[in-house]
């Protein structure tokens, strides 16, 4: 359905939108603090925001880019990453390991999977003891994106 409608989008089309005064300057100050040089091009980019977000809520075949902080002169807690790690190696697609200062490490991974395995695969990761902070990036694959 969703392949469907962005299909017919191919073709260019032009269409007014009616809003209040306000709400347009307000509009317009954000895209032009966002450094867009027309509305149409923001435009399109909120529309494809929107479609991305439903994508995942629908739990579609998703990206996501998963970092982490930790200490590794924490016992066993390396060995703990790679454990978890291998256990979802179908949706791990790399592992980069940067090495800081005073013992701690920064690890990058890019995963492949439903929202909800990649979200998994975090909070399994996330909730080791040593891990001192994580974040994770959710994306769509662009493949159903015009
Ligand atoms: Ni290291």
């Amino acid at each position: 359905m969703l392949r469907r409608i962005l299909h017919q989008m191919k073709q260019v089309v032009r269409f007014g939108v009616s809003l209040e005064s306000d709400l347009l300057e307000r509009f317009d100050e954000e895209i032009c603090a966002q450094k867009y040089t027309n509305r149409s091009e923001a435009i399109r980019d909120l529309i494809r925001e929107k479609l991305i977000k439903q994508e995942l809520e629908e739990e579609k075949e998703s990206l996501g880019t998963i970092s982490l902080l930790y200490d590794h002169s924490q016992r066993e807690l390396v060995n703990k990453l790679t454990e978890i790690q291998h256990e979802y190696s179908r949706y791990v697609l790399s592992a980069q390991h940067i090495h800081l200062e005073n013992s701690h490490c920064l690890e990058l991974l890019a995963a492949k999977g439903k929202p909800k395995q990649i979200r998994a695969l975090y909070h399994a990761l996330r909730s080791v003891k040593g891990v001192k902070h994580g974040g994770i990036t959710l994306t769509a694959t662009g493949e159903d994106l015009p």
